[in-house]
């Protein structure tokens, strides 16, 4: 596959809370890493993404009474899934990766930083309305067709990957620049939606 100008590779939440070790730890998260050190080198344009949570987060079990992690709750949006509390806002956490070296990277877009409202897609909070400004910023400067990677594969980059589709942006996943986070049924599922909206999945050296 050829790379174009008007390529970007977004970064999903590569960061300290998601790796083995973590506060909501990824099994061989740390995997990534170099995988997509390699890879940013390919592109002129690299956007990161940093899940950035305040104290008493909606998606943080804490915060609710008798709840626990990976329980699901009625939000006022919808269904909103119930988390160990991770990447609180400026900790250890919630930094990138130590060995996450992308010198390039041109953006780094926070995302479910307010209280009330989680937002696992770089594009949309989970009310799947409102904008993180992601598709505007892309659109702005002319970067048409999108490579995803990072954290977690049936979370944040499968809802970023299905609302960067739903907006028009070209979309393709990077499978082995991904881990998931595995809940029943959430890897399956993931694909599905990944084969009904034709977003492709390729390994890292098909670029
Ligand atoms: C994520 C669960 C909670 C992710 C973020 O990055 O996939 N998953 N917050
Ligand atoms: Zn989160």
């Amino acid at each position: 596959m050829q790379l174009q100008p008007t390529d970007a590779l977004l970064v999903i939440d590569v960061q300290n809370d998601f790796m083995p070790g973590g506060a909501l730890p990824i099994k061989d998260g740390d995997a990534v890493v170099p995988i997509i050190n390699a890879l940013a080198k390919n592109f002129d344009h690299v956007i990161l993404t940093q899940d950035w949570h305040p104290p008493q987060h909606i998606s943080f079990a804490t915060t609710h009474s008798n709840r626990q992690p990976f329980e699901v709750i009625e939000a006022p949006y919808g269904p909103q899934a119930l988390w160990p509390e991770h990447v609180l806002q400026h900790t250890e956490g919630a930094a990138f990766h130590p060995s996450l070296h992308i010198p390039h990277a041109e953006l780094i877009l926070r995302k479910g930083f307010r209280r009330h409202i989680d937002s696992y897609s770089a594009f949309l909070e989970n009310d799947h309305k409102t904008p993180t400004g992601l598709a505007g910023y892309l659109r702005e400067r002319n970067l048409t067709r999108l490579f995803l990677c990072g954290l977690a594969y049936d979370f944040c980059v499968r809802y970023s990957a299905l609302d960067g589709h739903a907006l028009g942006f070209e979309t393709i996943v990077l499978e082995d620049a991904t881990r998931a986070v595995n809940l029943p049924g959430s890897v399956d599922e993931t694909n599905k939606a990944f084969a009904v909206a034709s977003i492709p999945r390729i390994t890292s050296n098909n670029l």
